[in-house]
């Protein structure tokens, strides 16, 4: 790993160095990966098309940088460490030489059942060591994996599964989550039923709960392994650097969610880079990332990132608060966890339980923090800082996103310095800048806009699947020859960076992005409902809530009894992280003359302002939105 950035000076001198000879220094970072034919050329690329192609020609699979390279020198090392949701059962140690095999034999397996390459598999499992060899084993052969988080509902994964077109899913029983017991494959039953293109299910066991097996379709995940020849390994299938790994769904400001594509080589490269740079990761450490594999901080820094530096990845299949709100901390003792990433949201959750559930834990081996998917407030950065890290452990503030593959601004552990509330820097291989809204680059210090990137890095995203055109207008239209994140951004007198949260309409509850246009979909499914309008409203724990406007077409007798109803459609039609904290029935939403959704107004009601609601001129009834602010129907 000698693209290992050392000191603050070797930081600025390979920035300097990403800057002016790009391909130069990702040239020498790709090549101390494992391919099967080196590149032609480093890059290519046209972010008005929009069309990017790294390491062009470039064979390679990523399995074989994740497992098979460290089988050698590192076979016995334990790749993954398991912690099941209950503490009364047994953990699971898996070595590198274990996990190769089970994703050899499982990717045997997923031949056998008919996936070839470039298929695309669907993934909706739990957090169990499968999940990680499921995805494994669909890069060693080539097919495209797209994991659907769990808590997603039936009608989430047929949207899905007819957008990536995908005739193959893997799944469990259920999943065990705290005190519940989750009916994974009823839900995937359901979502069949709406997606007849599915050909074959796999299906895990975890929990033992009854489930229907259709004849023809659906397959034990433990009985086809024993079909598989133990002593024949799969080789790996060559790929090339720009064919796709996988595809990852996130919300847009529009109602559909969209498919973001990443591809082998790029993301391969940048997902290990950033891993190893941010928190200056050793070759034996422990990394406990809290996320769930299926949002894109799972797939980068539990799995890819992880198993490529050939450290040791810590997953929990359970929730910090079960059965003890010292779950997290036990976990680190445990197994004597080095790097600790989490979320805002979580480091909030666990702070309302006090210091209690800390002490007596020793939490010696942490060395760095890290959080990620939303503005970190300063009380509970210092909450971390005190509690988790004893004062002694930098806390990376990493900002990204699914589009991004990869950390992009973060400082670096102990060797850039750290500031409350800030991402900080960009790491070297990207270059931001802000923007105002007439398309103006704002140079120097102490400014605000909108974050752009003007120059691509190795995992940037090639394309919404199924639909480039929207890939273009999504992120490449807004400023020409930019790549537009649709965060809002400001840098500080000394170049810091902190992000100041969405400037489009999308949600962030609890490190989730959710649009709003999504959860107005859903409400609007629901019998007797005329039109809503959702926003944001800041939330303790939360970071956002979900405030939803909706209008009736007979006003509810028992708000509280139709509020639930909706809440109980959202839950069914996206899933229970899209459900509104509150519900408003109102007689009318304020909007311009041109029909648009006064937002800032909503919000302003929601936050409980009814007085200084600004300029409500240019509306079309302004006298709804003093009925609205008074809670009138
Ligand atoms: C990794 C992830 C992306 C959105 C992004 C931001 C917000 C993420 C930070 C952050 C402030 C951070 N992917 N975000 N990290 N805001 N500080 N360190 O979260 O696609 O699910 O979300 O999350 O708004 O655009 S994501």
């Amino acid at each position: 790993m000698d693209y290992r950035i050392t000191s603050y000076d070797d930081y600025r001198k390979k920035y300097d160095e990403s800057v002016n000879n790009p391909e130069g220094f990702w040239a020498d970072v790709a090549s101390s990966f494992f391919w099967r034919k080196k590149w032609d050329s480093v890059l290519e690329w046209d972010f008005i098309k929009p069309e990017v192609k790294w390491f062009v020609n470039g064979k390679l699979n990523i399995t074989e940088n994740c497992l098979d390279r460290h089988l050698e020198g590192n076979g016995d090392k334990p790749a993954i460490i398991w912690e099941p949701n209950s503490k009364d059962e047994a953990n699971r140690v898996i070595s590198y030489r274990e996990l190769h095999r089970d994703v050899c034999k499982f990717a045997a397996v997923l031949r056998s059942n008919g996936v070839k390459k470039g298929d695309r598999v669907c993934i909706y499992m739990g957090m169990v060591p499968e999940l990680a060899i499921a995805m494994l084993a669909c890069a060693r052969i080539g097919a495209i994996h797209s994991i659907i988080f769990g808590g997603f509902s039936a009608r989430s994964i047929s949207d899905r599964l007819i957008d990536a077109g995908a005739a193959y899913m893997i799944t469990c029983d259920g999943a065990f989550r705290g005190g519940k017991t989750i009916p994974l494959k009823d839900t995937v039953d359901d979502a069949l039923a709406n997606s007849p293109g599915v050909e074959k299910v796999i299906v895990f066991q975890r929990t033992h709960n009854p489930v229907s097996m259709i004849k023809g379709r659906d397959v034990w995940w433990h009985e086809e392994m024993t079909k598989v020849d133990e002593a024949e390994l799969l080789p790996a299938e060559e790929m090339d650097a720009e064919d796709p790994l996988f595809i990852l769904y996130t919300s847009g400001s529009t109602g559909k969610p969209k498919g973001v594509v990443h591809t082998t080589g790029g993301y391969m490269v940048y997902a290990t880079y950033s891993f190893v740079n941010v928190f200056q990761v050793k070759q034996d450490d422990v990394h406990f990332c809290t996320a769930d594999i299926g949002w894109i901080t799972g797939h980068s820094y539990i799995v890819y990132g992880v198993l490529c530096a050939g450290c040791t990845s810590v997953m929990f299949e359970g929730i910090p608060t079960y059965p003890d709100a010292g779950r997290f901390w036990e976990i680190a003792d445990r197994y004597k966890v080095n790097v600790f990433y989490t979320a805002p949201t979580a480091i909030r959750s666990l702070m309302a339980y006090g210091s209690q559930p800390i002490e007596g834990k020793n939490l010696d081996s942490l060395r760095v923090l890290g959080t990620v998917g939303e503005p970190i407030n300063e009380e509970a950065w210092h909450w971390y800082d005190e509690h988790v890290g004893k004062k002694r452990c930098p806390i990376v503030d990493t900002w990204w996103q699914t589009e991004t593959g990869g950390i992009m601004i973060s400082n670096l552990a102990g060797i850039t310095p750290a500031k409350p509330g800030f991402a900080t820097l960009p790491l070297p291989g990207i270059q931001p800048v802000l923007m105002d809204e007439q398309g103006n680059v704002l140079e120097g210090n102490e400014v605000s806009g909108n974050l752009c990137i003007r120059f691509p890095w190795p995992s940037i995203i090639r394309t919404t699947y199924g639909d480039h055109e929207r890939c273009r207008l999504n992120y490449f239209a807004a400023y020409e020859g930019m790549y537009f994140t649709g965060d809002g951004c400001y840098r500080d007198k000394d170049g810091m960076y902190r992000i100041t949260g969405r400037v489009d309409d999308v949600l962030n509850v609890s490190g989730h992005r959710i649009g709003t246009a999504e959860v107005e979909n859903a409400i609007n499914m629901h019998t007797g409902v005329l039109e809503s309008a959702v926003v944001g409203v800041p939330h303790d724990l939360k970071g956002q809530g979900i405030y939803a406007y909706v209008i009736m077409d007979v006003m509810p007798d028992d708000d509280a009894h139709t509020a639930a109803d909706i809440l109980q459609t959202v839950t069914r039609i996206i899933g229970p992280i899209a459900r509104p904290d509150k519900v408003q029935f109102v007689k009318g939403l304020p909007k311009t003359r041109s029909g648009k959704i006064m937002r800032r107004i909503l919000r302003k009601i929601a936050e409980g302002e009814t007085r200084q609601l600004g300029d409500t001129s240019t509306l079309l009834d302004p006298d709804i939105v003093t009925l609205i602010a008074a809670g009138k129907k």
